[in-house]
């Protein structure tokens, strides 16, 4: 390890704390992290394995039929679908479709899909990091989850009673959108999420270097998916959290520097956290004390240097993950190149703010706790959970205790070291961003997986670890392989998201379908009925099972064609789908659900369609045939 003298200078805080000389990380020692020696150090010996393992049998096995505990939602990182677990069984549940397309579902296919993805329709990837659940009065009240897509700038909600997307947003005069997190308190009125690179305004190739080049904070309502309000900052944004009055949330930055380069981007000791103060910016947004950029008509405040609305906290050294303590107390920096974290005490805000005290004066601690802290969890009983990516660690530390090393006191704040397999991303305990973290489970996203499961070319899984932390000393419980790449997760109880068995004929899914019906003199729940609109081609059908209400249609060759079907079958689990063979097309349609789908019928002559969700006996049977006669 690479130690920078001159960098301790600037860090007496630490030093006279009498901690040990801090450990900056630079390029070279970075460089060996994913290399085998890296790698190596962190493997658990034979012994200790074993037992975890017989534990692990006796202790934590969900049986065959019991119900899983906890719901997880894990992003699906460049995957860019969400994927619903039982915790603590880790049992995959489903897959949530949002910025991928997916053939068994038919999302990315179908009209009702495209409707939800609107122009970004054009777009097949994403990239899904961080999924949050809405909460009202710092609790998960089950309604929505939101997750970001730093790939195509997007923000996407899903609705958790049917676990469908329901709301994509593309955020203008930005990109990357990377951390986001939702205002806890009063309720989630926004989801605050950070674009991550700094670009020109306007970014037209008129003028493409860095002095005009800045990046935003951006607030989404949450009800509309309407961009509420967009803050230029100075640095770039990583990622951010709110806190528990409403006031403020916090974001960190890790190129201060606005560097193009590596070794820029590590010039300073300190980058920062910038802390937003949402009431002052609501106000300058009804002040009508803000711009507007481009074509784009939301609201632009100005955040930089000098700014009332944010003030800039500098903490070291390309801080990554900012996350809330559940009593509401702090906001916690991963300090990334820096072995520490820092402490930021909220209630010293609104001293901050009001200009009586310097933005270091809300720091009340710095814990070294390992080589690359990443991201922090809590217990709820004043511990944190921070992973250590180079150092392939958990560490468990106590706040209070830490807080006190920092005054000075001769205390121990880490409690615990546990080895993980291998290079930790996120961390997740159960129920941690809400005020009811219950210190029960912790899962870790490990990156790495290498001699952990049977091996499978150069590609490997991931490694999602599962922690028993409800005691004093946290214990492995479970080792999960994952296909690319959930970037992070969240636990709540299952008591907490209420599920509909069965589409209602109202949902708002598909209401698009039920309007175009009724245009065209249509009973979704009865017709069998081509309607000949031009070129365009309506086909209703119904479906119950083992059979669709049409075995036959007849179109001409050139028909823009659109198939809607209605499944009738009213008893739960009972999903029909819709293959049409030699046109790209699928889709689900689950009981009481219309789904449609738009196809050209360009090739004349007889085209089957079949039902290809498994759905009775007589499921190969349920199909018919599409005639088009040639032009
Ligand atoms: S980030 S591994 Cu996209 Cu949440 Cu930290
Ligand atoms: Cu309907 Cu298979
Ligand atoms: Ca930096």
């Amino acid at each position: 390890m690479k130690k920078n003298d001159d960098l301790t200078k600037d860090t007496p805080e630490l030093t006279e704390s009498g901690q040990s000389r801090r450990r900056f990380m630079g390029a070279a020692a970075l460089a060996g992290v994913a290399g085998a020696t890296g790698l190596g150090t962190a493997v658990m010996s034979r012994e200790s394995f074993a037992a975890a393992a017989e534990e692990a049998r006796n202790k934590y096995v969900v049986h065959p039929g019991e119900l899983d505990e906890y719901y997880g939602f894990w992003s699906g990182g460049h995957s860019g679908e969400v994927r619903v677990l039982g915790v603590p069984s880790m049992r995959e549940l489903m897959r949530i479709p949002v910025f991928n397309v997916d053939s068994a579902t038919g999302w990315g296919i179908t009209n009702e899909s495209k409707e939800v993805l609107g122009a970004s329709s054009r777009f097949s990837n994403g990239d899904a990091h961080h999924p949050h659940i809405s909460m009202t009065d710092g609790r998960y009240d089950g309604k929505y989850l939101f997750i970001n897509d730093k790939a195509n700038t997007r923000v996407a909600r899903i609705r958790l009673d049917v676990m469908k997307c329901d709301k994509i947003t593309t955020i203008p005069n930005v990109q990357a959108i990377h951390g986001l997190r939702l205002q806890k308190v009063p309720k989630t009125r926004y989801v605050f999420c950070n674009a991550e690179y700094v670009i020109p305004h306007p970014n037209d190739g008129s003028d493409t270097s860095l002095e005009n080049s800045f990046t935003m904070f951006n607030a989404v309502d949450a009800e509309t998916m309407e961009v509420a309000f967009q803050v230029i900052v100075d640095g770039n944004l990583d990622n951010t959290d709110a806190d528990y009055t409403g006031k403020y949330a916090c974001s960190t930055c890790y190129n201060s520097e606005k560097a193009l380069d590596l070794a820029g981007t590590m010039r300073n000791d300190r980058d920062w956290a910038v802390v937003f103060n949402i009431e002052r910016i609501e106000k300058a947004v009804r002040d009508g004390n803000y711009k507007t950029l481009g074509k784009s008509k939301v609201p632009v405040v100005d955040g930089r240097h000098g700014s009332e609305l944010t003030r800039y906290i500098p903490v070291p050294k390309n801080p990554h993950g900012l996350n809330t303590s559940p009593d509401g107390k702090y906001f916690i920096a991963a300090g990334k190149l820096s072995p520490t974290v820092t402490i930021i005490a909220i209630d010293k805000l609104d001293e901050l703010f009001e200009g009586n005290i310097e933005p270091r004066d809300t720091v009340v601690g710095e814990p070294e706790l390992g080589l690359g802290p990443l991201h922090t969890t809590y217990d709820g009983r004043g511990n944190a959970y921070t992973t250590l990516f180079i150092d392939s660690q958990v560490c468990k530390w106590n706040i209070a205790d830490a807080i006190r090393h920092y005054n000075g006191e001769d205390v121990n704040y880490i409690r615990q070291k546990l080895d993980v397999h291998y290079q930790p991303g996120h961390n997740h305990a159960s129920l941690t961003e809400s005020r009811d973290a219950d210190g029960k489970w912790l899962v870790v996203l490990s990156k790495f997986s290498k001699d952990r499961f049977l091996p499978v070319g150069p590609l490997h899984p991931e490694n999602d670890q599962l922690i028993d932390i409800s005691g004093e000393e946290m214990k492995l419980a479970h080792d999960g392989p994952t296909f690319a790449e959930p970037h992070d997760c969240i636990l709540v109880r299952r008591d907490q998201i209420k599920t509909k068995k069965i589409y209602t004929r109202d949902d708002p899914y598909f209401a698009s379908a039920v309007d175009q019906a009724k245009k065209d003199g249509v009973t979704l729940e009865a017709d069998n009925k081509v309607i000949r609109d031009g070129n365009k081609v309506r086909v209703y059908m119904t479906s119950i099972a083992p059979q669709y209400g049409m075995t036959e249609f007849r179109v001409k060759q050139g028909d823009e064609v659109t198939v809607y079907v209605t499944n009738l079958d009213t008893i739960e689990d009972v999903t029909h789908g819709f293959c049409m063979v030699n046109h790209g097309v699928s889709m689900e349609i689950s009981p009481q659900q219309t789904a449609s789908v738009t196809f050209m019928a360009d090739q004349p002559g007889v085209h089957w369609y079949y039902c290809n969700w498994f759905c009775h006996a007589l499921h190969m049977e349920m199909r018919g045939r599409m005639i088009v006669e040639k032009a």
